[in-house]
């Protein structure tokens, strides 16, 4: 069966990722996963951490010459950060005396660090922050660029963009070419498609960083050549949009979802909202009028391009800190800051990408199967053709 795990802590030695259950022969580059997660450290609004870390995958298993053998791949990513941390958080305990903490008693709004400390029982946050940080999604995006390897030898793609930050929308639909442009760029600013556009969302961006406050927005993940039929109608469990809302939804400080137009949906009557469909007797194919259901249907693929968006609600963590509680004294204290992000919705839109590439490799490793890469090729090909002749 194909799933991912991740382990590892924002200040810990590395992160670790281990995906199993993808097909040998799945040619795998290290650069391009490289370029993953260089997509996933840039933005205007990155903080501090984010000039201290070159994140770079390393993988120790399941892949050779360059392509999957089948067995569990296993990647590790450095926290550079790590050696200001070796005496903060030592896997043994030290010598008494020896050790240095950072204990984090003021928990900030929205983050973990209230519920986790409760749940926990720690009477400091410190450890539940460390898991909690969206640190983990560097891991999320390795193993994301793996499943999006294996996508694209069906010829499917997945891309992103921001289409909100703050209050200023994109209020147009972006092209696949700008997507791919936006994908290739070396200067991300904020990952929008219309520079005009993009320089109103920097404004947003530059006001929190002035008034020491953070912003959040909203990403889009577009899928293109997916297969009709990939998820099922006929359980909950295992309708794909379900599963897409999950993954995403999963990510730090990602608080809605939206799958096609849903919200303008919601608003509209059923005559404005609904895909009609037509049929191409030349091309001997079916059509579809408009994509507002972003590609799902009865929790199946219906063959248009897949269109995902997620909510990002602003940074928890706050230069000019949020009333708080100290968990010690149960006085009323500021928020901790040590240093944060005040914008990260382009770096969301590339975690994004891998968690939607992660759920279609699941999707697509279920229907198809197949041990090695050619024999998911035949399953896959198979099906097309008899999608042809339907
Ligand atoms: C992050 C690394 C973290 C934070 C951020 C994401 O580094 P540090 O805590 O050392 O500054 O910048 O984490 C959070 C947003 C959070 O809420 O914890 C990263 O690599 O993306």
């Amino acid at each position: 069966m194909f799933r991912f795990e991740t382990a590892g802590e924002s200040h810990g030695e590395c992160l670790v990722a281990t995906l199993t259950g993808l097909p040998a022969g799945v040619p795998i580059s290290l650069k391009a996963i490289d370029r993953e997660l260089w997509r996933r450290q840039q933005g205007f609004g990155r903080g501090g951490r984010m000039k201290i870390e070159t994140d770079q995958a390393h993988i120790v298993s399941g892949v050779r010459h360059s392509q999957t053998i089948g067995s569990p791949i296993a990647i590790l990513i450095e926290n550079k950060d790590w050696k200001n941390w070796t005496e903060i958080l030592p896997v043994e305990q030290l010598a008494e005396g020896a050790g240095k903490n950072k204990p984090l008693t003021r928990p900030r709004p929205g983050h973990a660090d209230l519920a986790g400390a409760i749940k926990y029982n720690f009477h400091d946050a410190r450890y539940i922050l460390e898991r909690a940080s969206a640190r983990e999604t560097t891991a999320r995006v390795a193993v994301g660029a793996i499943a999006k390897a294996y996508l694209k030898e069906f010829g499917i793609d997945v891309l992103s963009h921001v289409i909100g930050v703050g209050e200023v929308k994109l209020q147009r639909n972006a092209t696949w070419d700008e997507l791919i442009a936006l994908s290739e760029r070396e200067d991300v600013l904020l990952g929008c498609v219309d520079p005009e556009v993009e320089q109103r969302m920097k404004a947003v961006v530059d006001e929190a960083y002035k008034t020491g406050d953070t912003v959040g927005g909203v990403f889009e993940v577009v899928v293109r050549g997916v297969p009709p039929g990939l998820g099922s109608h006929i359980s909950w469990d295992s309708r794909l949009d379900g599963k897409l809302a999950q993954a995403i939804v999963s990510m730090q400080a990602v608080k809605g979802v939206e799958v096609g137009f849903a919200a303008e949906g919601a608003a509209a009557f059923g005559s404005k909202v609904q895909d009609t469909i037509g049929y191409d007797r030349e091309e001997h194919k079916f059509t579809r009028g408009a994509n507002r259901a972003g590609g799902l249907e009865g929790g199946m693929t219906n063959g248009q391009d897949i269109l995902v968006r997620g909510m990002l609600k602003p940074i928890s963590t706050l230069r000019r800190p949020l009333e708080s509680v100290d968990l010690g004294t149960r006085d009323s204290a500021p928020a901790a800051y040590e240093r944060s992000d005040v914008a990260v919705v382009p770096a969301a839109g590339v975690i994004g990408e891998a968690m939607v590439a992660l759920v279609l490799a699941a999707a697509m490793n279920e229907k198809f199967g197949g041990d090695s890469l050619l024999e998911a090729k035949r399953n896959y090909d198979n099906y097309l053709e008899q999608v042809k002749n339907f």
